[in-house]
């Protein structure tokens, strides 16, 4: 049986209409990094941070799940029914629900999910999906305490070692539409050096010599919907 573990970034979900970080139209070229996305921002200015990610949020609806997103569940949907010989999970960075509302069910979200708050009082994570503001009250604890539930810079990301656990079993590693600059997950490539094969979709070639297999280069709803496709008629 074929382990597959899939890594998705910003460009999995550029056709669907939300921005990537980096790049010529990314978020960060309106945005200073550092006063968004860590926790010295959120203390400094916490009505900017929220509004950032409300302005997020606020786009969710909006937006539907791509082919590449369709082509990742369908393929974990044909592991579970018995059609296709293998199972695949997705450690995702990305902070929509892109993935879930395409289907798949085998999703990691290591850089948190724009959908949750985190009360740093009482530590619940309720699901949201309206504004947040630093007077809002936690809906389990009364305190005005939440925080998008996002990690930013400096913080440990999530499931690490549900995730450790996946890539030390893998026996293909397939990242997608991601730069590869933001560690830990730009080293996942390295860590299954030696026991999976690896490949990358991306819109472009990254600098520098690769440390993928293979790299693909396309737009993802016309690369992954055709390598998916592949596997299961092989
Ligand atoms: C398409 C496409 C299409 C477009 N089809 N492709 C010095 C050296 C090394 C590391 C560090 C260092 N100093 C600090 C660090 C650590 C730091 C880090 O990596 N910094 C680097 C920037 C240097 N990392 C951390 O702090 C992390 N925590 C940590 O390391 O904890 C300690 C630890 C130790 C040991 C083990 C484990 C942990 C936390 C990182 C948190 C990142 N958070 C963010 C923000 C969350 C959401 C938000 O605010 O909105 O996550 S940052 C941002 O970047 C976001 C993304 O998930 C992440 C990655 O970006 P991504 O997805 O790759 O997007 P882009 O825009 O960069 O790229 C998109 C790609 O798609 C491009 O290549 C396009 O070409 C392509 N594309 N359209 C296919 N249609």
């Amino acid at each position: 049986m074929q382990r597959i573990v899939v890594l998705t970034g910003a460009g999995i979900s550029q056709e669907s209409g939300l921005q990537t970080f980096r790049g010529a139209d990314g978020l960060w070229n309106h945005e200073r990094i550092e006063d968004i996305c860590t926790p010295q921002g959120f203390r400094r200015d916490p009505m900017r941070v929220d509004r950032f990610y409300n302005g997020l949020r606020a786009q969710l609806p909006g937006v539907r799940p791509n082919a590449a997103h369709v082509a990742l569940a369908d393929l974990e949907r044909a592991g579970r029914e018995g059609r296709w010989n293998g199972q695949m999970t997705v450690i995702t960075q990305n902070i929509d629900d892109l993935h879930e509302r395409a289907g798949s069910r085998n999703v990691i979200h290591m850089h948190g999910e724009l959908l949750r708050l985190r009360c740093t009082s009482c530590h619940a994570t309720p699901q949201w999906r309206t504004d947040c503001y630093p007077d809002t009250p936690c809906p389990a604890c009364g305190q005005p305490t939440l925080r998008p539930d996002i990690v930013w810079f400096g913080e440990m990301p999530y499931h690490m070692d549900s995730i450790a656990r996946h890539l030390a079993e893998c026996d293909l590693f397939v990242a997608i539409g991601t730069s590869g600059v933001v560690y830990p997950a730009a080293g996942f490539v390295d860590s299954v050096a030696g026991h999976a094969d690896t490949m990358l979709f991306n819109l472009e070639v990254p600098p520098g010599p690769s440390a993928f297999d293979q790299v693909i280069v396309g737009p993802a709803t016309r690369t992954v919907p055709a390598w998916t496709r592949d596997l299961l008629e092989a």
